[in-house]
């Protein structure tokens, strides 16, 4: 392998405890690999080059751990990070895992299942901005159903509000410096997920009491899912002043949720993705949500990391040819051409024109475009060819 596309702090790789901490278990199969403590994933994320480490709550510390071992784990996970330089810019709160959550947290039907939702995030939102964290993620994994029989789906909607406009005013009671990010996704674990794309929760955030302190965490693997294109949504939320946080993996479209490696499956769409954030001016962090096969021992898993870092550089370095590229730019060129002039602000002098000048329609019509030259430039610079 080359020794270029060597990860540096610069580059804000972070990768979540669950991710390299993953050990294989699917809904067939027990795990395939044991179970790393935090100090060690901390310790191998800095082996493979990372800037930072994301968790959930009980990643870190399991759910029913007494005060003393709790004291223990934070101690021994803050002296991994000083040794290791390690940063913690996102934390998450698991609202899914445990039997409790089963019929979802802030949308259950069972208030008192809501106001322990409230009481688990709000400690663990805590516990995140201890460590460093400046943006918090929202996973609804659980926030759905399989029958609509079950729930109101408006009910839970506004549930889900209440819950995010409370926690607003806790983190700002508090004085934390911290902003929310919402992930969408459409199913997985539950039959049909609310708010399922990240379309749906940007409309949803102008609806909260404090829209300014709330973004969204878009994720590959989960537009894909829906079918859709990853790049728009990312684009739409930038657009907004909305992408606080991003989770970079790759799925075909149409399976079961895949999590793999960043860029093993659509490597063009993960090609736009990239061109797009560094063209932007993306600054936060491009954290991986992902997980190595199942076939992998802990080898696997590091050299998994490494392929996602790797390849977000690959493609950051070809997102620069591409915009140096002479072919490319001229035809580039080309195109803004016939985009250039503006559609006009409307007057009434201004709509009248427009109503009464003539368009050559045919003319228009007839000229192409050049995309798939366009496009195959873009084919062959990626496969290193022009
Ligand atoms: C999934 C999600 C999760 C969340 C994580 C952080 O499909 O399971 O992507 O990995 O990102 O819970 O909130
Ligand atoms: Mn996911
Ligand atoms: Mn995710």
């Amino acid at each position: 392998m080359s020794q270029r596309y060597q990860p540096k702090a610069e580059d804000k790789f972070t990768f979540g405890l669950w991710t390299v901490g993953n050990t294989g278990r699917d809904p067939f199969g027990e795990p395939v690999r044991q179970s790393l403590s935090p100090v060690d994933l901390v310790h191998l994320l800095a082996e493979v080059g990372a800037y930072g480490v994301n968790f959930h709550d009980n990643d870190l510390i399991p759910i029913d751990a007494p005060p003393g071992k709790r004291a223990q784990i934070l101690r021994e996970f803050k002296n991994a990070l000083n040794e290791t330089g390690l940063v913690v810019p996102m934390a998450t709160t698991n609202l899914f895992s445990d039997p409790v959550f089963k019929d979802g947290a802030f949308t259950s039907n069972n208030s008192e299942v809501r106001a322990y939702a409230l009481q688990k995030t709000m400690k663990a939102i805590d516990l995140g901005v201890d460590l460093g964290a400046k943006v918090y993620v929202f996973w609804g994994g659980r926030e759905g159903t399989e029958t609509d029989a079950a729930k109101d789906p408006v009910e839970s909607l506004k549930r889900f509000r209440e819950a995010l406009n409370f926690l607003c005013d806790y983190s700002l009671g508090q004085g934390y410096d911290l902003k929310f990010a919402l992930e969408a996704k459409p199913n997985e674990p539950r039959g049909d997920i609310y708010l399922p794309t990240t379309g749906a929760m940007l409309g949803f955030i102008s609806t909260l009491d404090h829209p300014e302190m709330v973004g969204v965490n878009p994720e590959v693997a989960h537009e894909h899912m829906a079918g859709l294109n990853f790049t728009h949504a990312v684009a739409q939320a930038w657009e907004a002043g909305k992408l606080f946080h991003i989770d970079l993996n790759d799925q075909a479209f149409g399976r079961y949720d895949q999590d793999f490696r960043f860029g093993a499956v659509n490597l063009k769409s993960a090609f736009f993705l990239v061109k797009f954030l560094e063209d932007v001016g993306y600054e936060g962090s491009r954290h991986f949500d992902a997980h190595a096969y199942r076939t992998e021992d802990y080898e696997g898993v590091k050299q998994f990391a490494l392929g996602c870092m790797r390849t977000y550089l690959a493609l950051k370095e070809r997102a620069a040819q591409w915009n140096s590229d002479p072919q490319i730019q001229s035809l580039v060129k080309e195109i803004m051409k016939t985009s250039a002039v503006p559609v006009e602000v409307y007057s009434e002098v201004v709509a009248d024109q427009l109503k009464s000048r003539a368009f050559d329609r045919t003319d228009m019509a007839a000229r192409g475009l050049a995309y798939e030259r366009l496009d195959q430039l873009t084919i062959e610079l990626l496969l290193g060819i022009n």
